[in-house]
C-alpha cells in the first residue's frame, strides 16, 4: 500500500460544558483531523493534542509542524504491508507521539477499510460492546459536583471519574461518596500532587476508590512507587507511559498496578496493543483513557478498547457528552449497562460530515515516481 497523499485539517469545536482539569478549563477544543489517501480509499485519524502544553509537550502547532515536515514525507515514501510498519517509518523521529499516532491510527483506518473490515476486528477484538464511564471536571464546591455525578448517573454512566486538584479533592470526593455509596469511583489529579501530600492520599485510601489516576509527576516513576506501597487502593498511571517500555518499567517496579491506555499518548494502535498484550501477560488491568476526541477519535478509542484486557470501563462518554456540533458521525449512544456498541462496518464506522468549515488545511503530496528508460 502507498499512501498518496495526506491531508491536515484544523477547526475549533465548542464543548457542551467546560471542563475543568487540575491544568486548566477548557471551554472550546481545537481539533486536528487527519486524512490518508490510498487505493482509492481514505483513512482518518486525530491528533489529540491541544492547543497548549498542559497535558504533554505537543501542541497543535507542535504536531502540525512535525507531521508536515517530517512524518508525511517520510509516510509518502513508504511502501506498508500492513499498519504496523508505520511506527517503523517514523522511528528516525523521537517523541512526538500525538503527531505520530493521528497519522498511525488514519493507516489502520484505511487498512481495515480496503480489507472490508471493522477497525475492531483489524486490531484483534473481541467485543462486540465497550464498557464506558464519565470524566467528570472540577466543579465550583461539592454540592455542584454531587449534583453532575447524579445527572451523569441518572443517564447511566455506571463509573465516575472525578478530576481532582489540590482545594478540590478530598471533601469533594467525599461528598460524592456520601450522596452515591453505591458507584464506582475513581480520581484524576492530573499531576497535582507531590509525596508531600501522601496523608490525602492515605484519606483517599479509605474512600473505596476503583483507583487513583496519576497523582504525582507526569514522567515520574519512582516516587509513585513509594506512594503506591503507603496505598492499598491502586495507583493508574496515564502521563507517566508514554512506551511499552515505560509500562513495563511501572510494573516491573511498582509505581503503578492499572495502566490507562490512550493511544494519542503512546503513539498509535500499534504501541497500545504491544502495551495491551504486556498487561495482560502480567495479568494487570488496562482500560482506554479520553481526550476530548471528536467522534474520529472517539472511533478509534472504542475499536481499541475491544481488545480483551480492556478489562476496566474507558472514558469513552456518548457524543452528547462532549461537542455542541460533532464534525463526524453517526455520533456514539449510552448503552443500558453503561456500554457503547462498537461499529460493525467498515474501518472507524464513522464519517466527516459534509460542508465543515474548516480553520486551517494543508495537503501534502507524494512526490511522483520518475521512470528510469
Ligand atoms: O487525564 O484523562 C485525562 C481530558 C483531557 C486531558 C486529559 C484527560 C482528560 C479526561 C477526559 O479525563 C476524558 C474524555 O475524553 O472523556
Ligand atoms: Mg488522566
Amino acid at each position: 500500500m502507498r499512501i498518496e497523499s495526506i491531508e491536515l485539517r484544523q477547526v475549533q469545536l465548542e464543548l457542551t460544558a467546560p471542563f475543568t482539569t487540575s491544568f486548566g478549563t477548557t471551554l472550546e477544543r481545537s481539533c486536528v483531523i487527519i486524512a490518508v489517501h490510498g487505493a482509492g480509499v481514505t483513512g482518518l485519524g486525530e491528533c489529540v493534542a491541544f492547543d497548549g502544553p498542559w497535558y504533554s509537550y505537543e501542541t497543535i502547532a507542535t504536531a502540525w509542524h512535525v507531521i508536515s515536515e517530517f512524518l508525511a514525507p517520510r509516510l509518502l515514501q513508504a511502501d506498508l504491508t500492513e499498519p504496523e510498519d508505520v511506527w517503523t517509518v517514523f522511528a528516525a523521529v523521537r517523541g512526538h507521539n500525538m503527531a505520530k499516532a493521528a497519522l498511525e491510527m488514519a493507516c489502520w483506518d484505511l487498512f481495515a477499510r480496503c480489507g472490508g473490515v471493522s477497525l475492531a476486528s483489524l486490531l484483534g477484538g473481541s467485543r462486540d460492546r465497550v464498557p464506558v464511564g464519565v470524566s467528570v471536571g472540577i466543579h465550583s464546591s461539592p454540592e455542584a459536583l454531587v449534583e453532575t455525578v447524579g445527572r451523569f448517573l441518572a443517564d447511566g454512566y455506571r463509573r465516575i471519574k472525578l478530576k481532582i486538584a489540590p482545594g478540590s479533592d478530598i471533601q469533594f470526593v467525599v461528598a460524592v461518596r456520601a450522596a452515591y455509596p453505591e458507584a464506582l469511583v475513581q480520581v484524576d489529579a492530573n499531576s497535582a500532587y507531590t509525596l508531600a501530600d501522601t496523608s490525602t492520599f492515605r484519606q483517599m485510601d479509605g474512600l473505596n476508590l476503583l483507583l487513583i489516576e496519576q497523582p504525582l509527576g507526569p514522567d515520574d516513576m519512582v516516587d509513585h512507587v513509594q506512594l503506591q506501597r503507603e496505598l492499598t487502593t491502586p495507583i493508574c498511571l496515564d502521563e507517566s507511559i508514554h512506551s511499552p517500555d515505560d509500562a513495563r518499567h511501572a510494573l516491573e517496579l511498582g509505581s503503578c498496578r492499572i495502566i490507562n491506555i490512550k493511544p494519542g499518548r503512546v503513539g498509535g494502535h500499534s504501541q497500545s496493543r504491544a502495551i495491551h498484550d504486556l498487561c495482560l501477560s502480567r495479568a494487570a488491568p488496562v482500560w482506554c483513557g479520553g481526550m476530548l476526541e471528536t467522534n474520529i477519535g472517539r472511533a478509534h478509542n472504542i475499536a481499541l478498547a475491544s481488545l480483551p484486557g480492556f478489562s476496566l470501563p474507558g472514558d469513552i462518554s456518548a457524543s452528547a457528552r462532549y461537542y455542541e456540533r460533532d464534525i463526524a458521525g453517526p455520533g456514539f449512544v449510552l448503552n443500558e449497562d453503561s456500554t457503547i456498541t462498537v461499529p460493525a462496518g467498515s474501518g472507524i464506522g464513522v464519517e466527516l460530515e459534509p460542508n465543515i468549515r474548516w480553520q486551517r488545511s494543508e495537503t501534502i503530496r507524494g512526490q511522483h515516481q520518475v521512470a528510469v528508460t
